[in-house]
């Protein structure tokens, strides 16, 4: 798809789609403005012990406030695109009833500035702040909040449908589950496995209900992002032609079960792999599973959303179970991996993991195209005369864009690429203190300064690809 690569350079799709990933609770702020209710971060974040130096939204890169600054550095920067997530409780503040227009105008603003300079809004419908009343409720393990999410995507889509075409509604709904409700790393903090199987159902539920209404209300362009990975052995992770044994396929094959399949099978094909609701059966049973409900998840939708950071790397452990975010994954042994350089987060830096991952899809799932809705990466960036030298994320970025070229070289219908992030941010349960941004914020300050990456993917935009070494 006119993909090209001549001495170093990778010259991408004349139609590909370049811009920066955010979302609300990460960089919003204004808390308590214009009747927005309490979401499950704001009680996680305000409990001690739950994030990193007690650190939390309230005020975070105060881009409620600063918006249009905000939308103009985009600008400077060239970006096609700008994926951005509303907060339900800005909408309804208990998640149900009445909608707060108030918080719907904050986004029409957004969505106008946006489209003034040129560049096109991708919402992202949920990021995780579910309202605190709806967790009061029960939270994803109940029914009920899938349909409660339905009514909330029809009334974003009511005000903002006539200029927005790009639609997502969940993002990874695998970590929403499985750290919010599995090990409690993230919010709510729950720790009970089985919950965290009927959070994933009715998550999935949730999709398809809104992709339904979406569709009926008129959206062009309806996606689900996930967090995707490559489930390899150590020994792939160097070479990725090397053969896993018998024990190992079968540790790679639950992981892979419970990270990929758990969710694209039912969302694309309407159907749960028989492996997987073994697992559930395991733990908590089957019964929230209803007649009808895989139709309902099974809607058509254009678009995966791919946020990829890093491999899974796993092998057969015997007696081992992986951990309690992977319930239902006996014998898997998660495994370190020593022999590449790491992020700031710890993540080992595997670019033909994301070649291998988008590949995989584009085979197994051919039924939707791709855009990477996230990828990206922490370091730990010094300020130095109003610079910042990033060497580590400008370097991540372009290994995984020419990962990106070479799987669209090999057949992938890869879109666009939104990186993560466009500012740094509240990085959940790790608080201020990992820097995922492009652009550098000061947290007295609310400075905004590019980092030397940002300068580079300015110019990778206006290139269309990257140049030679
Ligand atoms: C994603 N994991 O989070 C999110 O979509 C972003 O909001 C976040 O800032 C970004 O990646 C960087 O972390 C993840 O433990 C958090 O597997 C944790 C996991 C995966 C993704």
């Amino acid at each position: 798809r006119g993909a090209t690569l001549t001495e170093g350079r990778a010259d991408f799709p004349a139609d590909f789609v370049w811009g920066a990933a955010t979302a609300s609770y990460q960089i919003e702020g204004a808390a308590k403005e214009d009747g927005r209710g309490l979401s499950i971060w704001d009680t996680f974040s305000g409990t001690p012990g739950k994030v990193a130096g007690g650190d939390t939204g309230d005020v975070a890169c105060d881009h409620y406030f600063r918006y249009a600054d905000d939308v103009r550095l985009m600008s400077d920067l060239g970006l096609a695109a700008y994926r951005f997530s509303v907060a339900w409780p800005r909408i309804q503040a208990d998640g149900t009833g009445l909608v707060n227009s108030r918080g719907l105008d904050f986004y029409s603003r957004l969505v106008d500035k946006l489209l003034e300079a040129g560049i096109t809004p991708y919402v992202t419908l949920y990021h995780w702040d579910l309202p605190q009343a709806l967790e009061d409720a029960g939270g994803w393990p109940e029914r009920d909040t899938a349909y409660r999410f339905a009514d909330y995507a029809r009334a974003v889509h009511a005000r903002l449908g006539d200029r927005v075409q790009h639609w997502t509604t969940l993002n990874e709904p695998w970590v929403a589950a499985f750290l919010g409700y599995g090990n409690g790393v993230h919010a709510p903090g729950r720790r009970e496995p089985a919950a965290a199987f009927r959070a994933a159902h009715h998550l999935l539920l949730g999709h398809g209900l809104a992709a339904r209404a979406l569709r009926e209300a008129g959206a062009e362009e309806i996606g689900l992002a996930l967090n995707l990975s490559p489930v390899i052995t150590p020994a792939q992770v160097g070479d990725p032609a090397a053969v896993a044994s018998l024990e190992d396929a079968e540790a790679v094959g639950r992981i892979d079960t419970l990270l990929t399949r758990q969710f694209l099978d039912p969302a694309l094909r309407g159907e749960y792999p028989a492996e997987l609701l073994a697992m559930i059966e395991r733990n908590g049973g089957l019964a929230h599973i209803r007649d009808g409900d895989l139709e309902i998840i099974n809607q058509p939708i254009e678009v995966i959303g791919i946020n990829y950071y890093n491999p899974c790397v796993v092998e057969s452990g015997p007696g081992q179970a992986a951990d309690e975010a992977w319930p239902g994954s006996e014998d898997v042994r998660f495994c370190s991996v020593d022999d590449v350089p790491a992020t700031a987060m710890g993540w080992p830096i595997v670019p033909n993991g994301l070649s291998r991952l988008l590949v995989r899809l584009a085979d197994d799932y051919p039924e939707a195209g791709l855009v990477i809705t996230e990828n990206g990466a922490a370091f730990e960036d010094v300020v130095e005369d109003g610079r910042v030298h990033d060497v580590g994320r400008t370097g991540y970025l372009d290994h995984h864009l020419r990962a990106v070229h070479a799987a669209i070289a090999d057949g992938a219908d890869v879109r666009g690429y939104l990186v993560w992030s466009l500012l740094d941010n509240f990085e959940w349960a790790y608080g201020y203190g990992r820097r995922f941004g492009i652009v550098h914020v000061d947290f007295d300050t609310q400075r905004r300064l590019f980092k030397d990456s940002a300068l580079w993917y300015r110019e990778v935009i206006k290139q269309n690809g990257l140049r030679g070494n």
